[in-house]
């Protein structure tokens, strides 16, 4: 069993989607921890309500973002994972962090990277007139959202999209693609080599979405 701790800031709607799954297909693997920095993150209380240990670490409470990530590491690695996933955890981490799970940290971040690191994506590619957006799986290193690509879910932009619909259909396809590429982590799947992410049975690493 691989124990697995998903980091959140809100929400949780991919953290619901990665429990549901684990437990629907039976994974070899356990959601050890939900952890939170902040109290009023709406997933906390799902992941409560289905016997999930949960934990909050308030950036606020700590000075500096070095002082922060040492209690979150600390907290983390009392769940012993084997696998950390960020869903919409809202808070950049320190080199010191990332290197301490570096290999077994992976973050979906909502654009096809390298379009758009950061925040605001969906604004940012409806203002810059794209016809394609979407989402990205990838692992964690200290450039933000560099790290290698496991996964990319592509969908349309319509003319009339606003932030709201244009995030809404991509986060549809982010409740499919990032379930199943933490299932492939903890099944072994993927090799990791040359900053490249390959699937091991060839398995499609792209998903189209409409
Ligand atoms: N940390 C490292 N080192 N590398 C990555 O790839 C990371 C990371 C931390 C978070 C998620 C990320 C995303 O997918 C992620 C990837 C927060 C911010 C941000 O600017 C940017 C990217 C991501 C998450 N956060 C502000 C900060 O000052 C706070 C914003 C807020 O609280 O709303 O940390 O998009
Ligand atoms: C998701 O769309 C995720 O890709 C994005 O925030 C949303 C979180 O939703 N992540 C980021 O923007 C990270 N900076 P959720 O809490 O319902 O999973």
């Amino acid at each position: 069993m691989k124990n697995i701790v998903i980091l959140i800031s809100g929400r949780g709607s991919n953290m619901e989607a990665i429990v549901d799954a684990c437990a629907s297909e039976q994974w070899p693997a356990r959601i050890a921890a939900v952890v939170s920095n902040k109290a009023s993150a709406g997933g906390l209380q799902f992941a409560a309500s289905r016997g999930i240990p949960t934990a909050v670490v308030d950036h606020k409470a700590f000075d500096t973002r070095e002082a922060f990530d040492a209690e979150l590491a600390r907290v983390i690695d009392g769940y012993q994972p084997d696998l950390v996933v960020l869903a919409g955890f809202m808070r950049i981490l320190t080199e010191g962090f990332v290197r301490h799970f570096e290999g077994r940290m992976l973050n979906i971040h909502p654009s096809l990277l390298p379009a758009f690191p950061g925040l605001h994506t969906h604004q940012r590619a409806i203002e810059a007139g794209c016809k394609l957006a979407g989402a990205t799986v990838h692992f964690v290193t200290p450039d933000l959202d560099h790290g290698p690509i496991v996964a990319q879910a592509a969908v349309p932009v319509l003319a009339d999209d606003t932030e709201a619909s244009l995030s809404a259909r991509v986060l549809k396809q982010e409740h499919v693609m990032y379930p199943r590429a933490v299932r492939w982590f903890v099944e072994g799947a993927l090799t990791l080599a040359q900053g490249r992410v390959t699937h091991q049975q060839g398995a499609s690493q792209l998903l189209i979405g409409d």
